[in-house]
């Protein structure tokens, strides 16, 4: 079974790139191989590090299990103790386990995140606990879906202000270019057994929560709010439905040469189409990867780059918005 190549480079002849940062390595390499090897663990001590792929400075320890290593089967676990990863403007220290499990048997693809206890603080102190928790994804070419799950005996968060346990009693799937889920519920429930159920409803743009305020197995209240407007924190019960960006778009390029026949300009005009089912009026924005784009209308014109003789592909950003809580829509265009 060869080794993954992340996890060969992992435990091959660590180094920091920054001057001063120190990285140490204690491999458990039973095969004496120098990688870490399935059922092998390696050992990293950092200080001030600045290390390969890993954002930020780290400082602390993390030991990685190697469970599984093949391509169709990887699960390795992590342990941190005192493991702070410093970058510009903040950082995160982490203590606990954490493990990773990826399945892949095209077409189902399965990620796994999975631990007893992980600690999580934030430098502005903010503390986030998980107990017993798993958070599943899984993707399914077959019939174009994608389901999510989140459990945990506990989550504790100053954000939140509290302690709730998290059960998903069945997987929030969203189907194809859908971008919210269209079945699947989850019950979060709070001090005093006071409890919400979150369930996705099938037209993949509403959510249900079904509120018990005062615990006692009854639902006191129901709320019906949009997945947008649950996302951007908008008040219990916004139904406000985001713009719709429909599938069509058009789009055209002028190109325009010198003397001498050689490219030297395009303008690419882009038109969207948009509706809401609330009626409200609309605004449109947007952006491009490259060059220029100019628009306040479902119209905007790109300058684009010409680079190497021939026009540079790009993605455009359109955003939509109702001007509502939770009603912004983006959708990415890659045009050639
Ligand atoms: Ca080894
Ligand atoms: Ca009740
Ligand atoms: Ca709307």
């Amino acid at each position: 079974m060869t080794p993954a190549p992340t996890v060969r480079a992992l435990a091959a002849a660590p180094t920091c790139s920054n001057e001063g940062g120190t990285v140490n390595l204690n491999l458990s390499d039973t095969n004496g191989d120098s990688y870490l090897s399935q059922g092998e663990s390696a050992t990293y001590e950092f200080q001030n590090c600045e290390f390969r792929w890993w954002l930020g400075i780290l400082s602390g320890k993390v030991t990685l299990q190697a469970v599984a290593l093949s391509d169709a089967n990887r699960e390795i676990q992590y342990t941190f103790s005192s493991f702070t990863v410093k970058e510009e403007d903040n950082s995160t220290t982490l203590d606990g386990d954490l493990t990773l499990v990826s399945k892949a048997q095209p077409p189902y693809y399965e990620d796994t995140m999975k631990g007893g206890s992980l600690v999580g603080k934030e430098a502005d102190d903010a503390i986030t606990t998980l107990s017993n928790y798993v958070a599943t994804y899984i993707e399914r070419d077959d019939e174009d879906s994608i389901s999510d799950a989140f459990d945990a005996d506990k989550m504790d968060s100053t954000a939140l202000g509290g302690s709730v346990g998290v059960k998903t009693s069945e997987p929030f799937k969203t189907i194809g270019e859908n971008d919210y889920a269209s079945s699947g519920n989850m019950t979060i429930t709070g001090a005093n057994s006071s409890s919400v159920k979150v369930t996705a409803e099938s037209d993949g743009v509403h959510v249900n929560l079904a509120v018990d305020a005062n615990g006692d197995g009854a639902v006191d209240q129901n709320f019906r709010m949009t997945w947008s407007a649950l996302e951007e924190d908008c008040p219990i019960g916004t139904e406000n439905s985001p713009p719709v960006i429909s599938d069509t778009t058009q789009s055209s390029t002028n190109y325009s040469y010198d003397d001498l026949g050689r490219l030297i300009g395009a303008t690419t005009t882009i038109t969207i189409s948009a509706s809401d089912a609330d009626n409200n009026p609309l605004t449109f924005s947007w952006s491009a990867s490259n060059g220029s784009i100019s628009g306040n209308t479902a119209t905007a014109t790109w300058q684009r780059v010409i680079s190497v003789g021939q026009v540079a592909s790009g993605v455009v950003t359109a955003t939509v918005s109702d001007g509502q809580c939770g009603g912004t829509s983006t959708k990415e265009l890659f045009l050639q």
